[in-house]
């Protein structure tokens, strides 16, 4: 039997903070998981080195999903995203080290690819309507057949989804939360004049996606939805926080664009309303925020009776040991949707060892046995932790607003 000998947690900064859980077995296997939660980091890592390794030392490696219960059950605190993130790392790295025994991809352990390649979206943007489109250009000339599109707002330039474009960015670049600005109607002026913009310019050659970011309430977002409609966006993302899932009821009555959210919803339950009533079209829940491989397949099996796809979470904060686990449910579940896909900065890449490769607007995961990941601690040694975080956001009058 394989047993749990050895578990490390690794705190490094490549281009941006991740935390890397690496797991060994008393035969010597290792496996490979995230555990990075943007902004609240070392809150993982200790939950990990203080709380879960301790207890796990010992454990049959190849019971992934008895783990997954004792980690779940065992904590008595439910949920969260530290707890899910923590869960998920260990059993994302307990998956690498299964199909790393059998001398299989974990795709392959899932039931086979279902698909040749994982329809992937990049993140167009600008700090104005000019330089987005531009951006856009570049994305569609580089083989994406999905493109999101996010432009600054005149007003509030510094609000979630315009940066420099071209550049590889993180929110998460303050030493303490910035301040930035929210307007909703300007946001509702002028981000459905700019998406529209993109299909005068590209027409409908791509998939068209858009990020709300958790802003506005039902009844502005049920607007958002109706003035793009005839845009036929792909979906609009987190138009409205959805801790009330029952919120999604009065948006979902006000308009036929797709809706996505998921991507700070961490377990089947902060997603059943959304999923069981149809509210949404697409469930973001990503691999190493909801617990794994184990139990985003519990929430994709659910979603595909409800006619909901898969649409996870994939931004830079999410390491390429999160995307390598994501691929291998992306290419095996039957409801796929589409898979984000911000390409990762140089130095990130020289710690994370990845296979899988995009070809033609699709990814491509790794032929290797278990998830095609490896990890460069040497490397990683040259990249000490830096605290960031978030930004905050805040309304003309200081009301703090959502980000
Ligand atoms: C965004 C993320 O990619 C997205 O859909 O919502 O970039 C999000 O802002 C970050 O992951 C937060 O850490
Ligand atoms: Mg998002």
């Amino acid at each position: 039997m394989d047993r749990i000998e050895r578990c490390d947690v690794i705190v490094c900064s490549p281009g941006r903070n991740f935390v890397t859980l690496k797991i060994t077995t008393s035969d010597g296997l290792v496996g490979w998981g995230d555990a990075t939660l943007n902004g609240r980091e070392l809150s993982v890592a200790a939950y990990l080195s203080e709380h879960v390794v301790p207890a796990l030392i010992g454990h049959d490696a190849s019971r992934i999903g008895d783990v997954w219960q004792f980690l779940y059950r065992g904590a008595y605190w439910r949920r969260g995203p530290v707890t899910m993130t923590a869960i998920a790392a260990v059993d994302c790295a307990l998956w690498d080290i299964k199909g790393k025994r059998a001398g299989l991809p974990v795709y392959e352990l899932l039931g086979g690819k279902a698909r040749e390649g994982v329809l992937v979206y990049g993140h167009a943007t600008g700090h104005d309507v000019a330089e987005m489109l531009d951006d856009v250009a570049r994305y569609r000339d580089s083989g994406f057949r999905a493109i999101r599109a996010q432009a600054a707002i005149t007003g509030i330039p510094n609000a979630y989804g315009a940066h420099t474009a071209g550049g590889v960015y993180d929110p998460a670049d303050g030493s303490l939360p910035a301040v930035t600005n929210w307007d909703t109607p300007a946001y509702l002026e002028q981000a459905p004049a700019y998406l529209r913009a993109v299909r005068e310019r590209f027409g409908f050659s791509f998939e068209l996606l858009h990020d709300c970011h958790h802003r506005m309430t039902p009844n502005e977002a049920g607007q958002f939805g109706r003035s793009v409609e005839d845009l036929r966006l792909f979906w609009m993302e987190d138009p409205v926080p959805a801790e009330n899932q029952e919120g999604y009821r009065l948006l979902r009555s006000r308009t036929s664009t797709p809706i996505a959210t998921g991507e700070v919803l961490n377990s089947i339950w902060d997603v059943q309303t959304l999923i069981t009533e149809q509210l949404i079209d697409y469930v973001r829940t990503s691999v190493s925020h909801s617990g794994g491989i184990t139990h985003l397949r519990r929430i994709f099996d659910l979603a595909a009776l409800y006619h909901v796809r898969s649409g996870s979470h994939g931004a830079t904060d999410l390491s390429p040991a999160s995307l390598s686990a994501a691929l291998a449910l992306d290419i095996t579940i039957p409801n796929f949707g589409i898979q984000e896909f911000m390409e990762h900065r140089p130095e990130t890449m020289e710690v994370f060892r990845v296979g899988y490769r995009f070809e033609d607007g699709y990814l491509i995961p790794s032929e290797a046995p278990g998830l095609g990941i490896e990890f460069d601690e040497e490397a990683a040694k040259r990249f000490p932790y830096d605290r960031k975080y978030l930004p905050v956001a805040r309304l003309a009058d200081g009301t703090l607003s959502d980000w």
